[in-house]
């Protein structure tokens, strides 16, 4: 290709940048802009979808601030892999991790790992075990709901449409997440103050397929079953199918924890009766900047309380 002769004094030029730039050292620390990892869980979960759009919003109304990674896994009980993820992101050399843990164990060793190399480290949405924490020496602040309390809404909300005695069920998420466990007490908590009877109360592991078997199996076995407390959305979603397939469609009761747009819609419809909201798009949010005090020096040692509310055909409606 012919160039005309300023073309080649503006191509000599650009290039001669591109080999300064190249020579050049890299801005001192201060200088650049911290990259913080958002370690999430599963992607097929729009609970996650809706977290990672508020992280990228708050990343580009910040953008002189911090870079932004995103990550996350492929399904809910891949595990090996959000570790994976972790330990890259320490091999990147990232400033800050925010993490969304899988599970709450096994998810420590890693954070200690990024701890050790000089990562400041934030906990989001499930809290990591605080005596694996304690045990490893490890001071991760956690910046999320109190989902006791988040459940409890929703079972007190249900248990109005019921009378004491009636039999309900308990489809709980991952059983090595603390958020799940948290959230089946408090499905406890209300079923007891009403005086319901649980029948059952099984994992099914966040997903709605194994959430769909589950409810199968409870609907055969218990035919005078009233209701069905499920842990998150995706499980509610395959509660409703479990109760069309087997025919009880308006017979059955459900909740769920998340407030998807697909529930959404299934609450204005009548098929489900409430879910909760914990402001996925905040949550991230909030880890995000509690990460930017901490690089900044400020360090925020106390844990975050996020919000937690009812969703209902009321509350859809608007006042
Ligand atoms: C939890 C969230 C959700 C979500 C679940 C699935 O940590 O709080 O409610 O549905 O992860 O991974």
């Amino acid at each position: 290709m012919k160039l005309a002769p300023t073309r080649i004094v503006a191509s000599l030029a650009a290039g001669a940048a591109l080999v300064t730039a190249a020579c050049a050292a890299p801005p001192p620390a201060a200088e650049r802009r911290p990259r913080i990892a958002l370690v999430m869980k599963s992607l097929a979960n729009e609970f996650f979808l809706t977290m990672e759009r508020g992280a990228r919003d708050h990343q580009r109304q910040h953008e002189r601030e911090y870079d932004l990674l995103a990550n996350g896994i492929k399904d809910e009980l891949d595990v090996s892999r959000q570790v994976d993820l972790v330990e890259q992101m320490i091999a990147e050399r990232v400033d800050a991790i925010v993490l969304a843990p899988a599970d709450s164990k096994a998810l420590v060793p890693a954070g200690k790992r990024a701890a050790d190399a000089g990562i400041v480290v934030v906990n989001i949405d499930n809290r990591l075990d605080p005596a694996l924490l304690a045990e490893r020496g490890l001071a991760v602040p956690f910046v999320g709901p109190d989902n006791r309390k988040g459940a409890r809404l929703a079972g007190d909300y249900l248990a109005r449409r019921l009378k004491a005695g009636d039999e309900v069920a308990i489809v709980e998420g991952l059983p090595t997440a603390e958020n799940a466990v948290q959230r089946r007490l408090g499905f406890e908590d209300a079923v007891k103050a009403a005086g319901l009877k649980i029948v059952s109360s099984q994992p099914g592991d966040w997903e709605m397929a194994k959430a769909n078997q589950v409810v199968s199996a409870q609907l055969s076995e218990h035919p005078a079953l009233k209701a069905v407390l499920c842990a998150n959305d995706s499980m509610a979603l395959g509660a409703v199918a479990a109760i069309k397939g087997a025919g009880r469609a308006g017979h059955v009761l459900v909740v769920g924890f998340d407030n998807i747009s697909a529930v959404r819609d299934l609450i204005r419809e009548g098929r489900v009766l409430a879910t909760v909201d914990q402001h996925a798009d905040q949550l991230a949010v909030f880890g995000l900047e509690f990460a930017l005090e901490s690089l900044r020096g400020s360090l925020p040692s106390a844990d975050r309380e996020t919000p937690v509310d009812l969703v209902t055909a009321e509350t859809l409606r608007g006042p």
